[in-house]
């Protein structure tokens, strides 16, 4: 049973080590299309249907939707081409950092 221990012991270390590896980022995003309040329904679906995404924050007066992901799972093009499929094309916004 020795070597069951191990595998214990290294699924321990796996579960411990793995948020380290997960980074999150949050882009903004311009969605000039977004004109009306039932827009952001819309589009939180889009975003949030995309694998790694964990909060969408639509800011509708500012028709600018702050995603956040982690860059392990998904990417800024994937979400811009998750808006821009469900009719909502969208810029990441640049940001200084
Ligand atoms: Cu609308």
């Amino acid at each position: 049973m020795k070597n069951m221990k191990i595998l214990l012991a290294a699924l321990a270390a796996l579960v411990l080590i793995a948020p380290a590896w997960a980074s999150p980022q949050i882009v903004t995003l311009n969605v000039p299309g977004m004109t009306c309040p039932a827009c952001p329904i819309t589009i939180k679906k889009a975003l949030e249907k995309v694998q790694g995404v964990s909060n969408v924050n639509v800011r509708y007066e500012k028709k600018q939707v702050l995603v956040t992901f982690d860059d392990v799972k998904t990417n800024t093009d994937a979400l811009v081409k998750a808006t821009t499929n469900a009719g909502f094309p969208s810029q990441p916004e640049k940001t200084t950092k």
